[in-house]
């Protein structure tokens, strides 16, 4: 897609979709990302392979640097770019738990809101396996807080969150359809969800959130990354160091000497 239309979507809709932003082998790679750390954590399931189990890990870094998406990234928030969340919601053949109906805003502390998500293929995703759902326009809803949702089961849902039923009109909801490489941007204001995974296919994403350096993540200690021009003065965001690859610690991959 070309930039403009994509920026044109982003701004109208509140989500946009690219086409092939990384090759099919990069993709593939993802894929044995989670079969690798599916065994590096049997006891998670692989909806919840969070920031923390991925922040240090090379090949999530092999992926945020990838500058093609930075590009992407970049015509939403400026040329000053750090990561502040990583997430696979990688769901299983037959089980894979749905994601009840949110604005990503209403979890996070960052002042201001300025950020964009980025929902990046590992497997074919559509109606049939659970994809994404977005409601368009809804960007444009003032941010609910926490304490005006309702609380999910964790053992059922992925997230602990959800709007109320009442509060939703899903009628015009879209399917984000994507398939094995392509991305999807979306602002932290949508309303956007998942159905559970009943089909035999798997369905693998991992999200990446990006701010600009002028975004403050104001909690203690969080770990970011900065991936694109400079810090900002004043703005005490934590900024890890590039990690090291370590054999059998680390998933191998096509370029993981770079992180030798
Ligand atoms: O992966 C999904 O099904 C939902 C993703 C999501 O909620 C997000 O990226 O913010």
């Amino acid at each position: 897609m070309k930039k403009n239309n994509f920026k044109d979507s982003y701004d109208n809709n509140g989500f946009s979709v690219v086409k092939g932003v990384i090759k099919p082998s990069l993709a593939n790679e993802i894929k044995n990302h989670i079969k690798w750390l599916s065994g590096k954590y049997p006891n998670t399931r692989p909806e919840a392979f969070h920031h923390n189990m991925l922040i240090h890990d090379p090949f999530i870094h092999h992926l945020i640097n990838q500058d093609i998406i930075l590009d992407y990234v970049q015509e939403i928030i400026g040329q000053n770019i750090a990561l502040f969340g990583a997430h696979y919601i990688a769901k299983k053949p037959l089980s894979g738990q749905p994601v009840g109906w949110h604005q990503d805003g209403s979890y996070w502390p960052l002042e201001p809101m300025n950020v964009v998500s980025i929902w990046l293929a590992g497997t074919y995703s559509g109606p049939e396996n659970g994809c994404m759902r977005v409601i368009p326009g809804t960007q444009k809803n003032r941010l609910l807080k926490p304490s005006q949702m309702i609380k999910l089961d964790t053992s059922e849902f992925v997230l602990d969150l959800a709007i109320r039923p009442e509060e939703i009109d899903d009628n015009s909801a879209l399917d984000i359809k994507l398939n094995p490489g392509d991305m999807s941007i979306h602002n932290p204001f949508i309303i956007h969800g998942s159905n559970p995974n009943k089909s035999t296919l798997w369905r693998i994403g991992l999200t990446l959130r990006f701010i600009p350096t002028t975004t403050y993540v104001n909690r203690t200690n969080w770990e970011c990354v900065l991936l694109r021009g400079k810090n900002v003065e004043g703005i005490k965001n934590n900024y890890i160091d590039k990690p090291i690859f370590i054999d059998g610690e680390h998933m191998p991959f096509k370029g993981c000497h770079k992180y030798k």
